[in-house]
């Protein structure tokens, strides 16, 4: 398999998570976002949508890191990141897309460069912005974990899920943007845990091959 990622996405972060949890191995394609790489047309060629990640399993190319994580979660059973009834799968994947639809769209790099270039914020207003959104989408989240956290090793019950494939990479951004995470205890606690899982640990960006 190939993944077009590149060190600092915190998608291509929850999809390199994924792959060393099934123990995939991999070959990573670094797209610079500094050189537009992700915008220029071979890689357009590749993902249409012009964002990182994409997987290419044998010939076959896939976009959207849930997509992506859920694809290897079902060809790759072991271990699985969803619980087994409908009813956890959902409280779950609500966690999960709690982080990947309301936090990281309105963060991602696209939309802060908006900020400064179209909008003329400058570094104060677009961290203000950073911070605002992680914080509010953060605390409907720790609440989530404190209800259904069993133990504070996992955001849901006692087990690995899609939700901590992306609350890691979500952290690790937060903190890269200085924000307070003096009200979400749980949700670092969790976070604080999966981070000495090897899987993690191995998918951080200053560990990867392009980290600059
Ligand atoms: N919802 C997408 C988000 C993908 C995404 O926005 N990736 C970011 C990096 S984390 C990106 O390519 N940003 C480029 C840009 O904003 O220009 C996913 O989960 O894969």
């Amino acid at each position: 398999m190939k993944l077009y990622t590149f060190f600092r996405s915190s998608a291509a972060f929850r999809v390199r998570i994924a792959l060393n949890l099934k123990g995939i191995t991999y070959e990573s394609v670094p797209k610079a976002f500094a050189r537009n790489e992700h915008r220029a047309g071979d890689y357009l060629a590749i993902n249409p949508q012009g964002l990182i990640p994409a997987l290419d399993d044998e010939g076959a190319v896939l976009s959207q890191s849930l997509a992506i994580i859920e694809y290897l979660n079902e060809k790759y059973p072991a271990p699985p990141f969803l619980p087994a009834t409908p009813l956890d799968r959902a409280h779950v994947r609500s966690m999960a897309l709690g982080i990947a639809c309301e936090i990281h769209p309105l963060n991602n790099l696209r939309v802060l460069n908006y900020l400064r270039r179209e909008l003329q914020q400058n570094d104060d207003g677009v961290n203000h912005w950073y911070r605002h959104w992680v914080s509010e989408g953060f605390a409907g989240l720790e609440q989530q974990a404190r209800r259904y956290s069993a133990g504070g090793r996992f955001c849901f019950a006692d087990s690995l899920s899609l939700a901590d494939i992306c609350l890691v990479p979500q952290m690790f951004n937060a903190r890269r943007f200085n924000t307070d995470l003096g009200a979400f205890p749980t949700l670092t606690a969790i976070s604080t845990h999966l981070e000495s899982l090897p899987a993690f640990a191995d998918a951080r960006p200053e560990v990867q091959p392009d980290a600059v």
